[in-house]
């Protein structure tokens, strides 16, 4: 086993027996600007304490998997330049090389499972991207949801990306994807993408349940819950997609490629909506933070 280093407010949930959600990184480093990444990584912890879990921001800091950062290694990690955006494949050589890294979806799903913790908050997963049958473009967040076993609150997959393969691709590894309080699948900023969910669930508790039973079964992966963005917060997907369809345009026009085509499509959607984009992204999250706090307390009400 890997040594891991706990804050102190992460060592004191573990000893306890807290619930404890945990939280990724690339969002923090390349999924918004700062200041308003720092703003809303201390806002998404305040939600999960209000909720009555604990908060466990994971990062790689020279060398060492961080599963909890303090208020100053946060702020210094809001600020960097240069960090690398971790998944499966480059996770390990960056703890070797005593590098430092942003986790993405995939690599906070691995350390969140190291470090025993069953529940994630995030804002919206990889996927299959636009084009993926020439670019063969497809997020390793999905085979991650397949085979390591944390449930993971999203507001669906990113309008950038194209939803039904990515729903296609989802059904064909095995994962539960599970729309929550309502039929159809969220589209990130939008309330629905236009297509049905596999399942639905409406409490916590279903959804603790449901991995329970997984793990009983000997299935190995996790769940994805699709949470709604909230209706105040929404951007309608017509409004949306002609700025997708430019921010697409301006990737191909430059030549983006691989972990830097998310980035730069959100950062491009930023500007373009004069940060509405972003208003409805910090939002989303907190949502996903306040429903990942009830499922990690119904994992542990479960025992
Ligand atoms: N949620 C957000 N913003 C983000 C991400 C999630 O609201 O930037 C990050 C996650 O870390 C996810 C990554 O794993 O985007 C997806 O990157 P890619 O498409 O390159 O797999």
């Amino acid at each position: 086993m890997i040594d891991i280093s706990y804050s102190p407010e992460t060592a004191a949930a573990r000893k306890a027996g807290l619930p404890l959600v945990a939280l990724e990184s690339t969002i923090i480093t390349h999924g918004m600007p700062f200041p308003q990444n720092v703003e809303t990584a201390r806002a998404v912890e305040a939600v999960i304490r209000a909720e009555g879990a604990v908060p466990a921001t994971i990062a790689v800091l020279a060398g060492r998997l961080h599963v909890g950062l303090t208020d100053d290694e946060l702020d210094r990690l809001g600020q960097a330049q240069g960090v690398a955006k971790l998944s499966r494949a480059d996770f390990a050589a960056c703890l070797a090389s005593g590098g430092t890294g942003a986790t993405t979806v995939a690599a906070t799903m691995i350390a969140a499972h190291l470090a025993g913790i069953e529940t994630f908050a995030t804002g919206g997963i990889g996927g299959v991207h636009r084009g993926a049958e020439t670019s063969f473009d497809i997020s390793a967040d999905l085979a991650e949801l397949a085979q390591t076993p944390v449930t993971v609150v999203a507001a669906g997959a990113k309008a950038i990306l194209d939803i039904p393969k990515t729903l296609e691709v989802l059904e064909s590894a095995g994962v539960p994807v599970i729309a929550y309080g309502q039929d159809d699948f969220p589209a990130f900023w939008s309330r629905s993408s236009g297509l049905p969910a596999p399942l639905r669930m409406d409490s916590p508790e279903e959804i603790a349940a449901a991995a329970r039973m997984r793990a009983a079964m000997g299935l190995p992966g996790g769940q994805l819950v699709a949470n709604p963005i909230p209706v105040e917060d929404e951007i309608p997907a017509a409004d949306l997609a002609p700025v997708i369809a430019a921010a697409l345009a301006a990737a191909e026009a430059e030549g983006i490629a691989a972990k830097s085509v998310t980035p730069f499509l959100l950062d491009h959607i930023f500007h373009a909506t004069e940060g509405r984009s972003l208003t409805a992204n910090i939002a989303l999250v907190k949502n996903n933070a306040r429903l990942a706090a009830g499922i990690a307390r119904a994992f542990a009400q479960a025992g």
